[in-house]
């Protein structure tokens, strides 16, 4: 069997072995074989992955992200959505005044804090950490990202960063009732536990997707050139082989129908609603909106929105969230 250097081998156990708490793979001896044809074999710190340190990020509205993709139309609805939907404005004596985001662009917990971000028009620097050296984070006890540091604090883990956000920005949020504040948390939570996981296998169903999926985080990501070549190629073998593993786990048959029922369970909670929130967004459309995003442009986002009613309640997220108030550095 063909071998490539212990170099190639480390690079890929190390960008694979990133854990979420949503997606996380055991990887069998056997499996690995196969996915990691060009592994040295010396190297058994095959642990666990992140589907998405494998993956994407969000197309968010970049000129480049939609070029690159040939969006453009989509890009010009987006300018078109200010006017029609507003946003909901933070009073400038509780706005942050330095934020820094450390994140992979592709993870979806760190898109899912930028969407909170994008919406509440809170200025961020954005860190992008090397998935292989972390040496970025270096500095923290927490080895995963999102890490957001506001004024000085720490905060990590994303559902959490949101909730610490909210206090500190929206002390006076009012939920109408305590139905809408169940119903929130709620999906909040179906996001974490079922969402996420459906969307690993959909990125990585065969070699084209994987390729697809591995081109973006790749070219998005912090990677050294070396890296960046290695990474795409054995990263989207492997993959594709740890996408199979998940579809066990999660004990999905088929992830285009999971993605599609997701995405139809979805508008279903919205029952005709322009929102889960009603006029205007809430935490939870916030969170399905940010975890989707690294995907919507890719094959099986588009799929979905083609194959599915999520599209129209996408494109009024996208409007409303408006242009991303990322720094740029
Ligand atoms: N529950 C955490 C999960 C965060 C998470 O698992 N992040 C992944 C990236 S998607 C990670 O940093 N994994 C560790 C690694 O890459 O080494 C959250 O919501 O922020």
């Amino acid at each position: 069997m063909r071998r490539a250097s212990s170099f190639t081998s480390t690079i890929l156990s190390r960008t694979l072995a990133t854990v979420h708490d949503g997606g996380v793979v055991n990887l069998h001896p056997r499996f690995l074989r196969v996915a990691l044809f060009y592994s040295s074999g010396t190297n058994n710190s095959y642990k666990r992955r992140c589907w998405f340190s494998t993956v994407l990020s969000s197309f968010s509205k970049s000129s480049a992200q939609a070029v690159s993709l040939g969006l453009a139309g989509a890009f010009a609805s987006v300018v078109t959505a200010a006017s029609v939907y507003a946003k909901e404005p933070t009073p400038a004596e509780l706005m942050p005044k330095d934020v820094v985001l450390y994140q992979y662009e592709a993870c979806p917990f760190c898109n899912k804090v930028k969407a909170f971000l994008d919406y509440y028009d809170i200025p961020y620097k954005v860190l992008e950490v090397n998935p292989i050296s972390k040496k970025e984070i270096k500095w923290s006890d927490y080895k995963k990202v999102p890490i957001l540091m506001v004024d000085g604090q720490q905060l990590v883990d994303s559902s959490a960063i949101i909730d610490k956000l909210v206090e500190k920005i929206l002390p006076k949020k009012t939920i109408n009732s305590v139905a809408d504040e169940d119903e929130e948390t709620k999906w909040r939570r179906w996001v974490d536990n079922h969402l996420v996981h459906v969307l690993s296998p959909n990125i990585y169903r065969n070699t084209s997707e994987a390729l697809e999926s591995f081109d973006y985080i790749t070219s998005n990501g912090n990677f050294s050139f070396t890296e960046k070549i290695t990474v795409k190629y054995a990263g989207a073998a492997a993959m594709y082989f740890v996408s199979k593993n998940l579809k066990k786990k999660y004990n999905i048959t088929d992830e285009r129908a999971a993605l599609y029922e997701a995405a139809e369970t979805w508008v279903d909670a919205l029952n005709g609603r322009n929102f889960l929130g009603g006029s205007k967004p809430n935490l939870a459309d916030l969170a399905v909106f940010g975890v989707l995003r690294p995907i919507r442009y890719l094959r099986s986002g588009r799929d979905m929105v083609e194959h599915t009613r999520i599209g129209e309640w996408y494109s009024r997220m996208e409007k409303v969230v408006g242009e991303s108030s990322r720094i740029k550095a």
